[in-house]
């Protein structure tokens, strides 16, 4: 079989402290790109000579033209072998696992997670380590410095590799092994749930609905809710993943996961429903009448975590992304174990979780998960969500009710002001900076600050430290705004600001999100001055 070795320049431009590539389609498909790209992840986790690796994507538009790419180029460069989801397919926390499972030395994981999917939307690609989580901020940083020195590409010649047929075969020198994209992944949450229990309740007549929103969770969630635990069949709707999501939104917060929210809220609603995003590694979960959000519900996650047979020893510590609310704090200062706040990003818990520190994690963007893998989890979220209601006999309600009660309400809204100039993004970001000496003290909106600072992370385990990860107005009473600017977006800049406000008193646990908020809200735009510096009065998302 020949190699060809192909002269090209610099042109990937992944931004140093990201993980992964997200860029326009189109630009994924210019001539020699993603081959740019894929060997600048070669060069820079030092050769795939000998290595197995794991591929697989979440079936969007370009995958599986792109892995059949990766492959001729891993083979060119001298892997042992690839294993790849049958149709190219393999959800974000799928893939994880298989890593983990099979020892791999790690896997190309293609997507753009909760971005829209087709020709002109978008496209992405990561690399996970052997320990199946995104690639560490020194992996990361040698890929990227891989991206700026590139002079050429190595790639075979070769006939299309079959991704359909299940079972082994081969590229020249290079193994190739199809495997089903659900099987493994569906015996791990077997080992860490009790199926009996949530059987038992879909058989009482629990009714539930998984909104997969055309995504690749599609074909687990009916395996697993439908065909192994019983659920009703047509509890999982928008199964069937498309290249396009049905021309969506993947990403599952109450504006893009409308139709499910409308049936939450209406007439005769499901007991229980939930939604997943493009690549299956965020969750959103909402009750009758009641969304609950990520902050929420990774506390009350880690609040009855011991009601699953994983997790019935209880938690070695916890870790939320520091723009997630505090609310997993006040439950793991309960239960007296640490709860560790990183920068936004998955790649972060991986020390911790890799050292045994924590057991659970999530971040206020619907992703929690926990050691099982090394990536969030949608699907094990919602299992351990069902797990939970099983075994505790109670609604969501009453579950919510007793967290409010138990540990206070941690109020939550995130404003996104999506596609604005960088350099007014960077404007605000600079106005913010340089005032937070001058904070503490003064009154905004009725509230006192009582902090302010630009959040900086050293990991507790190696030590490697992360500077600029947003900034952190505290008031007095325990309310908060954060700022930062996205790292994901493929058109100009994202501010995400958080707002977050305390409340323990029992008579003000049942207010209107949007009242309890209101003074934050104002506090932090006027503080930021973001409508005068972007031009922008309102929000695109309000989440
Ligand atoms: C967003 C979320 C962040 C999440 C990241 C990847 O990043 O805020 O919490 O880890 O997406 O999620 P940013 O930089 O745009 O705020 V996924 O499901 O898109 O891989
Ligand atoms: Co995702």
């Amino acid at each position: 079989m020949q190699h060809d070795t192909v002269a090209t320049q610099p042109i990937a431009g992944q931004k140093p402290g990201t993980s992964g590539l997200r860029k326009k389609t189109r630009v994924f498909m210019e001539p020699h790109f993603l081959e740019n790209y894929v060997q600048s992840i070669i060069d820079g986790i030092g050769g795939v000579s000998g290595k197995n690796l794991v591929v697989g994507g979440d079936g969007r538009y370009f995958n599986d033209r792109a892995i059949q790419v990766i492959l001729r180029m891993l083979a060119a460069n001298g892997a042992a072998g690839a294993i790849v989801g049958q149709g190219g397919v393999l959800s974000t926390p799928a893939a994880s696992h298989l890593i983990r499972k099979r020892g791999t030395a790690g896997g190309f994981i293609l997507s753009a997670s909760h971005n829209p999917g087709g020709i002109d939307a978008d496209f992405g690609l990561k690399f996970n380590g052997a320990n199946g989580g995104p690639a560490s901020e020194a992996v990361n940083a040698k890929i990227v410095e891989a991206t700026t020195k590139i002079s050429a590409y190595h790639i075979t010649t070769a006939d299309d590799v079959d991704l359909n047929t299940i079972g082994q075969t081969a590229l020249g020198e290079m193994s190739v092994e199809i495997v089903d994209p659900v099987t493994d992944y569906a015996a791990l949450m077997d080992s860490l749930f009790d199926f009996d229990k949530i059987r038992a309740l879909f058989a009482s007549g629990f009714r539930m609905r998984f909104d997969a929103m055309h995504a690749v969770t599609g074909p687990y969630a009916t395996a697993i809710l439908e065909d192994t635990l019983g659920a009703a069949k047509g509890t999982v709707i928008n199964g069937t993943p498309s290249p396009d999501f049905g021309g969506g939104h993947p990403d599952p917060n109450p504006v893009w996961a409308k139709t499910l929210m409308d049936e939450m809220y209406g007439d005769n609603a499901p007991d229980f429903g939930a939604a997943s995003d493009g690549d299956g590694d965020r969750n959103m979960v909402v009750g009758p009448h009641q969304y609950v959000t990520p902050s929420d519900s990774l506390a009350v996650l880690a609040a009855h975590a011991h009601r699953a047979p994983a997790y019935a020893k209880g938690l070695a510590g916890v870790a939320r992304s520091m723009p997630t609310s505090g609310a997993v704090d006040r439950v793991a200062a309960a239960q007296g174990i640490e709860s560790y706040e990183t920068p936004t990003g998955w790649k972060f818990f991986g020390n911790l979780l890799d050292a045994g520190r924590v057991t659970l994690c999530g971040e206020e963007s619907a992703g929690t998960g926990s050691d099982h893998v090394r990536e969030k989890d949608g699907l094990w979220a919602v299992l351990l969500w069902l797990n939970i209601l099983a075994q505790s006999g109670q609604s969501v309600a009453q579950i919510m009710e007793a967290l409010w009660r138990d540990y206070g309400r941690c109020y939550y809204t995130r404003y996104d002001f999506e596609d604005i100039e960088t350099a007014k993004a960077e404007a605000v970001m600079d106005g913010l900076r340089a005032q937070l000496s001058n904070l503490p003290g003064r009154e905004v909106a009725g509230l006192t600050v009582n902090f302010a600072d630009e959040f900086a992370y050293d990991d507790p385990v190696d030590g490697a430290r992360t500077e600029a990860q947003g900034i952190r107005i505290g008031f007095e009473g325990g309310a908060r705004a954060v700022f930062r600017l996205s790292g994901t977006g493929t058109v100009g800049a994202t501010i995400r600001v958080y707002l977050e406000r305390l409340e323990t008193a029992p008579d003000a646990l049942s207010l209107s999100p949007q009242d309890a908020l209101a003074p934050v809200v104002s506090a932090a735009l006027t503080l930021s001055d973001l409508h005068n510096l972007t031009g922008r009065d309102a929000p695109n998302v309000i989440t």
